[in-house]
This record gives structure tokens, C-alpha cells and sequence, in this order.
């Protein structure tokens, strides 16, 4: 079995402790990409020490020029696009079509974060005092310790690290521990396009590694996608070290079918919301709410199609749902269809899928509950699968409170013909994104991407704001009276 390394130091190295861990291929666990490395604090340490050189020599680089590493890094990946689809989709399952997407968002962040090497722009504002200039611009910030999820194994790690990157920063990157070879394509990319290699540091592994980036004293921002529980233990220590923090977690995102809505357009909405990546995005569809006029002839419709889903190997031509990541994940999902069918009506699916094909993998059959009452546990906590819950609601604001009635804060979709109810639901529903007439996912690169309450804690990825996390606030003040002058004093 072949053995990866990590990227520390400059070189491509063994873990300090011998640690593995294997991955394989969630469509037929028979099929073994390899065994990576399973880091701890020695790696990261390492990881560290090597990042701290890379920052002195980057920082340095004018950012133009660190923009036009990332613009090579979009060529790169597009050549390449075909190539890491497939291996992407190998190692997480998701049919290719949808790896391609991911390759695509890494593409275009990568392009965004070229011309921005151009921009980071800062304020010049008049000063209240004459022959006195101020203003304000950017400066990169240190160490940036990233850790990435597994669902989107190329566009997460470019969302953060190219912003990064382009700030000015080194980067220490902690793939999902179900996705080490994409990461690791990433990482091969990155320094093929001319990054300096002691700016990038890839360190494999599980929680481990990642507790030991977010302790390390060096390390001076953190950017976490997540579980909101883990998201939490990441927010008391960097609360507690005083670090910059991005968090993004859990969803329980919904899609709100009104009367009025077409019907047709709502349906292919909702199979690609709730059982596109086998449920497995932050911003998948996990409520269904549905208007009493409409109910029973959409939960028929969708309960028809959903049934009729091909389940497989993604890397087949022909596959709509791929498996779940791992056994742990198909687990979980049992537990919760074990919660469902107690609390309300199991409609479609609600076990493994072992069909002749799909024995070796960590299949699931898109379920559907039905009647599924509001504050319910099925209805309020995050499941990571292909598991939808529908809920009736008599009217628009029932739907409404129902949509905002629940700790997490993502996206949510309303379909609905009438304009005044559609603007009204961008201003009313608790969400960072809200879709009209689409589905609850399909985030573009260059819009800030995050959600409200629970699931963040205030950042934005993606588009123009995650450049300000990325780097510090600096104000200079130029005084060429040639004399003293008091702010606040002098001019009153
Ligand atoms: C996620 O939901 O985990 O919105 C990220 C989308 C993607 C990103 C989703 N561009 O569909």
C-alpha cells in the first residue's frame, strides 16, 4: 500500500510518530487509495517552525505578485480539472458532476484571488488637521491554521487558503482526514504555480493534528469548517489565546414550498437540495416546508422521484447519489431514522442500500419522513445525509417561524410566484443565504458564504469580505505641517 506524506519544511516527509491512517474509496471500501499520515503535535510543531520562514519571505512579496501565483494555481487546476474530479470523487463518493463543481468553485476563487492582489484596498480620508494625510490599508497577519471538512475537499481548502495566501500569510492546512489526496494534488499545484514552499504547510490527520494547530501558540488565526460541537472547543481555545476565528458549522437549512409555487421547478429543487452529495453540505436541504394546499400532491411527486434516484459509484456514468463518507457517517444516519420513525412517518427509505453493487460501500436510500412536527429532534438537529424531513404549515408565516425556529442559521429557498412574498422572505428568514426559487445550496465564489447563529460566529467566506479576515486593519498618519498638531484640540 502506497504511503503519502505531509508537506513540512519544504519537503514532502513521513509523520515524526509513524501514525497512519488509510483511506479508501466509500463506493467499495475494497479499493485503497493509501495510508497518510497521522499527525500530532511533533508535526505540527515542525509545521510551525517551517511556516514561521515561509511568512518572513511572503509578506514580503508584493501582493500583485502573490496574485499571480493563485492566477498559474487556476490554470493549473483547470488543466487538471478532469483528473482531480475523478480522484476526488474516488476517495468521497460524490458522483462527478458534482466533483467537477468542486474543482470549478477552486478555479474560480483562485482566479478572484488573483485580481485581488490588485485591490486589498484600504481608505484615504481627509484628516481634520491641515498639511496631514491619513489613511487606512492592509497588512497580512502571521500564521493562518486552516481545517477543512471532507464534502468539499477542494473548494473549502481554496476558499480559505487562497484569501489566505493572497493576504500575504503562510498557510498551514489540516484536510478532512477522508480527503488527504485531494489536498494533497492541491498542495502539489500550489507549489508547481511558484508559491514558495515554506508558505505552505500540509499536515494530514485527524483531531489530533487539528487541536494541536489551533493550541499552537504561533499559529495566529484559525479558520474552521465543522461540526458546531467541535467548532466550539476550536472557539475556547482561541477565545482563550486571544486568536482571530472564522467558524463554519452545522445547518438545518430548509425549503419553503407555498401554494403558489411551481410545482415542477420546486420538485427538481428539492432532490438536488436534500440528496445531492448524499445530503452531506453545510447548506443541504434537511426541512422540506409545504404549504397545506400543495402538500400532498408535492410530498407524491417528490416521494415518486426520490425513489427512483440510482444509487452508486459516482465515477459511473448514470449515478445520481453517491455513498456516505464512512461507516461512522452511515451510523450516525441509522440513529437518526431510528429518532424518526419514533417521533413521526417513515415515507420513503430509512435504511442502508445493499443492493447487488453496493455491499461494499456506505450506501443510504434517500429517506423521507413526513409529518414531522416542528421542534421535533428530527426537525432541530443536523444529520449529514440523505435524510429530508417535511413539515406542514397552514400559511406563509407559520412557514417563516418554522424556517427561524432552530439554533442554526445557513441558507433556506422559498418558492413562491409572488415578488412582495419573496422580498419579504430575504428580509425575514434567519439565514446568511436565502434562495428564491432555488434550492438551499449553489453558493458562487464571489458572494460571501456563511450563516447566522449557530452556525458562525459573524465571518464571511468567500467574495470580498473574507479578505478582511485575512488580514489586519492599519492606519497611517503622515503630518507635513513641520509642526505640532493635536487632534482633537488644535482645530476646535
Ligand atoms: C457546503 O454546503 O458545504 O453552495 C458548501 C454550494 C457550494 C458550497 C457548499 N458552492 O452549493
Amino acid at each position: 500500500m502506497k504511503s503519502w506524506s505531509n508537506f513540512i519544511g519544504g519537503a514532502w516527509v513521513p509523520p515524526v510518530a509513524g501514525n497512519y491512517i488509510e483511506n479508501t474509496n466509500p463506493a467499495d471500501t475494497r479499493d485503497v487509495i493509501g495510508r497518510f499520515p497521522k499527525s500530532d503535535e511533533a508535526d505540527v510543531n515542525r509545521a510551525v517552525a517551517s511556516a514561521q520562514r515561509g511568512f518572513q519571505q511572503w509578506r514580503r512579496t508584493p501582493a500583485p505578485a502573490r496574485g499571480d501565483v493563485l492566477r498559474r494555481v487556476g490554470e493549473l487546476l483547470s488543466a487538471r480539472k478532469e483528473e482531480i474530479a475523478d480522484l476526488m470523487t474516488r476517495e468521497m463518493g460524490k458522483p462527478l458532476a458534482e466533483t467537477r463543481g468542486d474543482v470549478q468553485e477552486g478555479i474560480d476563487t483562485a482566479f478572484y484571488a488573483a485580481t485581488e492582489g490588485r485591490r486589498l484596498f484600504g481608505h484615504t480620508v481627509p484628516s481634520e488637521l491641515a498639511n496631514k494625510w491619513a489613511m487606512s490599508f492592509r497588512r497580512p497577519i502571521g500564521i493562518a491554521g486552516l481545517i477543512t471538512p471532507f464534502n468539499f475537499p477542494l473548494a473549502i481548502p481554496t476558499w480559505k487558503g487562497f484569501p489566505a495566501l493572497v493576504c500575504g500569510n503562510a498557510v498551514i492546512l489540516k484536510p478532512g482526514e477522508d480527503v488527504p489526496h485531494t489536498a494533497t494534488v492541491l498542495v502539489e499545484i500550489l507549489l508547481e504555480a511558484g508559491l514558495p514552499p515554506e508558505v505552505i504547510q500540509l499536515v494530514h490527520g485527524a483531531g489530533e493534528a487539528g487541536a494541536a494547530i489551533v493550541a499552537h501558540p504561533d499559529v495566529n488565526l484559525i479558520s474552521f469548517t465543522g461540526s458546531t460541537d467541535t467548532g466550539s472547543l476550536v472557539g475556547e481555545t482561541c477565545g482563550r489565546m486571544h486568536k482571530r476565528l472564522s467558524l463554519e458549522m452545522g445547518g438545518k437549512n430548509a425549503m419553503i414550498v407555498l401554494n403558489d409555487a411551481d410545482l415542477d421547478l420546486a420538485l427538481e429543487g428539492i432532490l438536488w437540495g436534500a440528496f445531492g452529495t448524499t445530503g452531506q453540505r453545510c447548506t443541504a436541504t434537511s426541512r422540506l416546508i409545504v404549504q397545506d394546499g400543495v402538500h400532498d400532491e408535492f410530498v407524491d411527486m417528490l416521494a415518486k422521484r426520490a425513489e427512483r434516484l440510482v444509487l452508486g459509484d459516482g465515477r459511473k456514468k448514470g449515478t445520481d447519489v453517491g455513498p456516505l463518507v464512512n461507516a461512522d457517517a452511515v451510523s450516525k444516519v441509522d440513529r437518526y431514522v431510528a429518532i424518526g420513525a419514533a417521533e413521526c412517518e417513515l415515507r420513503l427509505g430509512g435504511s442502508r442500500a445493499t443492493a447487488a453493487g453496493l455491499e461494499n460501500g456506505h450506501f443510504y436510500k434517500p429517506t423521507i419522513f413526513t409529518n414531522v412536527a416542528a421542534r421535533s429532534r428530527l426537525e432541530q438537529e443536523e444529520i449529514f445525509g440523505p435524510v429530508l424531513s417535511v413539515i406542514r404549515v397552514k400559511d406563509t408565516n407559520e412557514a417563516f417561524t418554522v424556517n427561524n425556529d432552530v439554533r442554526y442559521g445557513l441558507s433556506s429557498s422559498v418558492y413562491t410566484r409572488d415578488v412582495n412574498v419573496a422580498f419579504r422572505a430575504l428580509n425575514e428568514l434567519d439565514n446568511g443565504i436565502t434562495y428564491i426559487n432555488a434550492p438551499t445550496i449553489g453558493a458562487e465564489a464571489h458572494l460571501p458564504f456563511g450563516g447566522v447563529k449557530q452556525t458562525g460566529n459573524g465571518h464571511r467566506e468567500g467574495g470580498w469580505e473574507v479578505y478582511e479576515f485575512y488580514s489586519e486593519t492599519k492606519v497611517g498618519y503622515v503630518d507635513y505641517s513641520g509642526r505640532l498638531q493635536r487632534a482633537q484640540i488644535d482645530n476646535y
